[in-house]
């Protein structure tokens, strides 16, 4: 991805290719799931690798990001593997997984592609998620078909399951979210009656009647309507959704959300959240430099209900959400991994560190919206290793060539994981600003980094 980040920065144009803004620039994901939880929003999401094996999904794990103000975004890694699933023997097929909290655990219920839909536990929103059951949860006939588990757990603490391409089937969970009632339908799997009062009329590529419906469920309530959401009408897909007044059905068509667009991916998958009084509607697209349909990047836009509840025709934007929700803090230690936008780089995990930012090269940047410096900072310090000879931190406002508060001499620390904290002087910045952080040295990887923080 670097080489054709750096061409493309020779044509003098941006990371995104004037289309949807993917609000991860240093992996290809897709398939987002959104979960809010103590007031943060947790993105689960499945990664496309950057080589595509044998022109098909190359899928091998999960990952994780978060955000406070819904610009921001903080890089949490590879939160599942399909090298944690000791009983699936292939490496590939890691699709759309969807989060949630509930008995202080959290559920991560993955579908592993010819494998079925397994639910991996964790103490922590960004895992280690464990493989409890070392079995698929979903005992199916339809192994291939089962993917793109949705979970919601209705006010009466009843959760439910969806899952499907292209028949939507539902188990009713049992409290402990790992196992399900195998009293109703076939063995405790109920597959939907999929008529195209419920999901849309559509014909299929040989004339025959179907549904619109195709596959990525998102399932949730709000004001009491119960709402599937779900990727429709073939390849390329919309997003289209139905209601209900009950959490299994029957369901009414209600029409799309999302049309084709330029640069969106031939899939569409979507996630909805309420948070902090706002409306967000996450989906993927390939505007990403280097993208593709099997190199897809999740991106999101603000929208707001109809008054009768009623969700309006979302259109991709190249902007995405237009305002940070808050300030952020510069005086606290910020991850290097927590950005509004990057180019060229990647994160890594150091197993004391954590999550650290590296592949570092002459030019890169981060980006940092709505950084709030108050009546001004005199110090920026940064942790950082370096195995080269170090480069420059360049800290600037506004854009990558914007007002330079001061530079930081980043110096080897011999060792890409001997970490260091090193310091400079700085301008004194005022009030709420973009950060730049722009990188400078020579040839080749620079440094990493891992935090930073200005001090007053
Ligand atoms: O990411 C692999 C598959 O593509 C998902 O499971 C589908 O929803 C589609 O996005």
């Amino acid at each position: 991805m670097k080489k054709l980040l750096l061409s493309f920065a020779f044509v003098g144009l941006c990371g995104f290719v004037g289309a949807q803004k993917p609000i991860v620039q240093t992996y290809f994901t897709a398939d987002p799931a959104p979960m809010v939880y103590n007031d943060t929003v947790y993105l689960y999401t499945s990664h496309d690798e950057d080589s595509t094996v044998n022109n098909f999904f190359t899928m091998y794990d999960w990952r994780c990001y978060s955000s406070t103000d819904m610009v921001n975004w903080t890089d949490h890694g590879a939160v599942a593997s399909l090298k944690n699933i000791a009983w699936f023997d292939k490496n590939n097929g890691a699709w759309a997984p969807q989060c949630i909290a509930r008995n202080g655990k959290f559920y991560l219920y993955v579908p592993i592609h010819g494998g079925g839909i397994s639910v991996l536990v964790g103490d922590s929103p960004t895992g280690p998620f464990r493989d409890v059951l070392g079995k698929r949860l979903i005992d199916s006939e339809h192994i291939w078909n089962d993917i793109d588990p949705t979970i919601f757990v209705d006010d009466d603490g009843q959760a439910y399951l969806y899952w499907g391409n292209p028949v939507l089937r539902y188990v009713k969970l049992n409290n402990d979210m790992i196992s399900y009632d195998k009293s109703i339908g076939k063995n405790g799997i109920v597959s939907l009656e999929m008529t195209g009062e419920a999901f849309g009329e559509a014909v299929d590529r040989d004339g025959k009647p179907r549904t619109k419906y195709v596959e990525g469920p998102w399932f949730y309530k709000r004001n009491g309507i119960y709402y599937m959401v779900y990727a429709a009408a073939g390849i390329p897909e919309y997003i289209a959704y139905s209601t209900a007044t009950s959490p299994v059905g029957p369901w009414t068509y209600k029409g799309f959300i999302m049309e084709r667009a330029p640069k969106l991916a031939f899939t569409n998958h979507s996630g909805i959240i309420d948070y902090k009084g706002n409306s967000y509607f996450f989906y993927h697209s390939e505007s990403l430099t280097g993208g593709g349909g099997f190199r897809r990047s999740v991106c999101l836009e603000q929208f707001k209900y109809n008054a009768d509840g009623s969700i309006p025709l979302i259109v991709p934007t190249a902007e995405g959400v237009k305002e940070s929700l808050s300030a952020l803090n510069p005086y606290k230690r910020v991850e290097a991994e927590t950005m509004a936008w990057s180019e060229g780089l990647k994160t890594a995990k150091d197993n004391s560190k954590g999550i650290y930012v590296t592949k570092i090269n002459n030019g890169d940047y981060i980006k940092v919206s709505s950084v709030d410096f108050g009546k001004g900072a005199t110090t920026f310090e940064a942790s950082l290793a370096s195995a080269a000879k170090g480069g420059q931190i360049e800290i600037r406002l506004n854009s990558t060539d914007g007002e330079l508060l001061g530079t930081l001499d980043v110096k080897n620390t011999k060792g890409a994981n001997n970490w260091a904290v090193q310091s400079c002087k700085v301008k004194a910045a005022k009030g709420i600003h973009d950060l730049y952080l722009v990188f400078k040295g020579g040839e080749g990887d620079l440094f990493n980094f891992d935090w930073w923080k200005f001090s007053k």
